[in-house]
């Protein structure tokens, strides 16, 4: 398979030239990292590593921008961003290749996360003219109080391999406007989508001669990882990963008395009633199973199929995976690429080996394709299992193209079911019956983060606040009123009269 891999010049990637460092060009790097694709397995480039005195120097520099940026005024921040979105859309097409052949992912969605990037920006150039405070009445005569709200300082993203460059940019482009600077530390899995972000970000503060510092990227494994969560200077962690490691990084920067905003695994089940369509449940099962082979936190996992069509559900899903083509995602007529590397398509075989232990029966078999198309050794067959809620394998995250199908009797015990798990990200109920609809999405329904009807778990627009509860870690990212999360509430009360009332009616006279 060659493949023309243009785009990286195009995104200031030199091939083989030992990678850029950082969003500050200056340094140099001792040590090297290497990237390399799960479509081909060939070594893209080889990427610096930030050692502890590079970090430190981030850092510095991270402040020191700060001391500008955060003076400079919030609608003039979201013009530096509106830039940015201009620049991603010359490059979109350059970026969204770089996203498939580095992660895998299929090129429409390669180009779907970029417009992703692209629509964040859009809605944060508007939230620069509305970070609203409210105003109160003052209990005192001649007093005024109000809220406002401030810029936290450094903000540290640590984003994983999935979303190599959408899941940054909700955290970057809100933060920038609430007046932050942002450090990041990409997935170690996909650090060429860091650079290629970098330079384009790097190339618009330049020419608005502003600090470098102001965005900067930190790149390496886990050990980066940990100079941001243990570092005061770093106000907010925005963390998406493994329950594992953000069970890890919350308690670390709760430790220290930092924020961090944590987007971690999910257990995304569908609910389908009798009143379903047909048509809507498969697109939107096979979509959310299969898209990005199974490698969103938002992927369906499990269906959750009313008795009494069960065998009509389940039988057009195993003609639909018959049709599902796998291979090059770079070529638009596969639908499904390769898993990230070989230790997840490790993973994978061992959680299939596992759902056949614990009791589980394959409709649709697993297993790992060979060949010449399949050469990197990354490319597996999607699967279904017909399994029970509480087996400890469905009741745990596999980032693979597994899906789990059961059935039930009651819609009562079909929530349960769908909240029965450790995770709380998404969730979808299948119906045209208004008050099956209703009650999943009442308090007595789903328990996620994200509900849906008529509309598979994935594939969420921005301008909502994303994020679950639970194992998911609570933390909400992107539209809605997350940017509350990147700044800090200050109460103010002004006395513009000649005495000093006091509050509370307390009397004090000297
Ligand atoms: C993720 O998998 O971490 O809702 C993010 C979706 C995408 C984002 C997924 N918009 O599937």
């Amino acid at each position: 398979m060659a493949i023309d891999t243009h785009f990286l010049t195009k995104l200031g990637i030199k091939k083989f030239n030992n990678g850029t460092m950082t969003g500050l060009k200056s340094f140099k790097s001792e040590n090297y990292q290497p990237s390399v694709s799960p479509v081909d397995g060939h070594l893209i480039a080889s990427v610096s590593t930030t050692s502890p005195r590079e970090y430190k120097k981030v850092i510095k520099a991270a402040e020191t921008a700060f001391q500008t940026w955060r003076m400079v005024p919030a609608p003039k921040r979201g013009e530096i961003v509106r830039q940015y979105g201009d620049a991603l859309r010359a490059n979109k097409e350059a970026l969204g290749r770089l996203v498939s052949y580095e992660m895998g992912k299929s090129l429409q969605e390669g180009y779907g996360e970029v417009q992703e990037m692209i629509d964040i920006c859009d809605f944060a150039v508007g939230l620069s003219r509305q970070l609203y405070g409210l105003t109160m009445h003052s209990e005192r005569s001649h007093h005024r109080m109000y809220e406002q709200y401030h810029p936290l300082g450094i903000v540290g993203v640590i984003s994983a391999f999935n979303f190599p460059v959408a899941v940054w940019s909700w955290n970057a482009m809100i933060a920038l406007v609430c007046g932050d600077v942002v450090v990041w530390k990409p997935s170690e899995k996909t650090p060429l989508c860091g650079v290629a972000c970098m330079n384009i970000f790097q190339d618009v503060l330049q020419k608005n001669e502003l600090p470098e510092g102001i965005v900067s990227l930190v790149n390496g494994d886990y050990r980066v990882g940990e100079l941001i969560t243990h570092d005061p200077k770093v106000a907010l962690v925005s963390a998406t990963g493994s329950t594992r490691m953000g069970r890890i990084v919350g308690s670390v920067v709760a430790g220290r008395f930092g924020k961090s905003l944590l987007e971690l695994g999910g257990n995304n089940a569908i609910i389908v009633t009798p009143e379903a369509d047909l048509k809507v449940v498969v697109t939107g099962a096979v979509f959310g199973a299969v898209g990005t082979a199974g490698q969103r936190c938002t992927t369906t996992r499990r269906l959750i199929i009313h008795e009494s069509i069960y065998d009509k559900v389940t039988k057009a899903l195993v003609k639909a995976y018959k049709q599902i083509v796998i291979g090059n995602p770079l070529d638009a007529k596969n639908h499904m690429g390769p898993l990230i590397d070989i230790q997840a398509v490790d993973q994978y075989k061992k959680a299939i080996e596992a759902i056949k232990a614990q009791g589980g029966k394959m409709l649709v078999p697993g297993g790992e394709l060979s060949g010449r198309k399949y050469a990197s050794g990354c490319y597996v067959k999607p699967c279904i299992a017909e399994v029970e809620n509480h087996f400890e394998i469905v009741q745990s995250e596999t980032f693979a193209p597994i899906l789990y199908v059961m059935s039930y009797k009651t819609l009562n015990e079909a929530i349960k079911m769908q909240n029965d798990v450790p995770q709380g990200l998404s969730s979808a109920i299948m119906t045209n019956n208004m008050r099956e609809a209703e009650q999943f999405l009442s308090a007595a329904g789903s328990d996620c983060g994200i509900a849906n009807v008529n509309i598979g778990t994935s594939g969420a627009e921005i301008g909502g606040a994303f994020g679950g509860e639970k194992e998911t870690g609570g933390g909400r990212e992107s539209g809605s009123d997350a940017w509350k999360v990147y700044m800090r509430r200050q109460t103010s009360t002004l006395n513009w009269g000649k005495d000093l009332p006091l509050a509370q009616g307390i009397k004090f006279n000297i």
